[in-house]
């Protein structure tokens, strides 16, 4: 999509755009309200400031709609699309599987919420690596991993719907 047409979109076309990205209304919002943008890097740097940070309540409700890594997401809406996109390199044999369900079920008895990494460009062994590492996070320092995690997914989406990919 071009930015131009982002900037003359209705208010609920222009939010169905985002929320794929991230299902948070403030987020949402605060793009919407700082229309209409220059360039696509503008919009990036304010979809990122307004991520910065989630808060505990905004990172649980957009983990619902992020399946477990190691899960395909089922159903036809753009969220699972994406999702299954950025899970879809990984390489799940049958080993490496059993380890990573067995350290999400251990991440969800410890945090009590799913285990969330940016998949794209990570191999399945590095995620079970970062598992393993979070997993001796304290909950405050997790949190905000979770968050930095989930703002980094919702930017990669952002720049896949202008067909751009941020440079950082
Ligand atoms: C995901 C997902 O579906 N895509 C991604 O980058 N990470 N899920 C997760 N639990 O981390």
């Amino acid at each position: 999509m071009e930015i131009s047409r982002f900037n003359a979109l209705g208010s609920t076309n222009a939010a169905a755009v985002l929320r794929p990205c991230a299902d948070i209304d403030r987020w949402i919002e605060a793009i919407l309200g700082a229309r209409p943008f220059g360039s696509l890097e503008e919009l990036l740097a304010w979809a990122q400031n307004a991520a910065d940070p989630f808060t505990e309540a905004e990172i649980d409700a957009a983990l619902a709609h992020h399946p477990r890594i190691g899960e395909r997401a089922t159903g036809s809406s753009a969220e699972a699309s994406l999702s299954r996109g950025e899970q879809s390199t990984l390489n799940l044999d049958e080993r490496i599987a059993a380890e990573i369900l067995a350290a999400n079920r251990a991440y969800e008895d410890r945090f009590a919420r799913v285990f969330l990494i940016r998949a794209a460009g990570r191999s399945s062994e590095e995620i079970l690596a970062e598992l393993r590492r979070r997993l001796d996070n304290d909950p405050d320092v997790e949190r905000a991993e979770a968050g930095e995690q989930l703002r980094a997914i919702a930017l990669l989406r952002l720049a896949a719907v202008f067909s751009r990919v941020p440079s950082s």
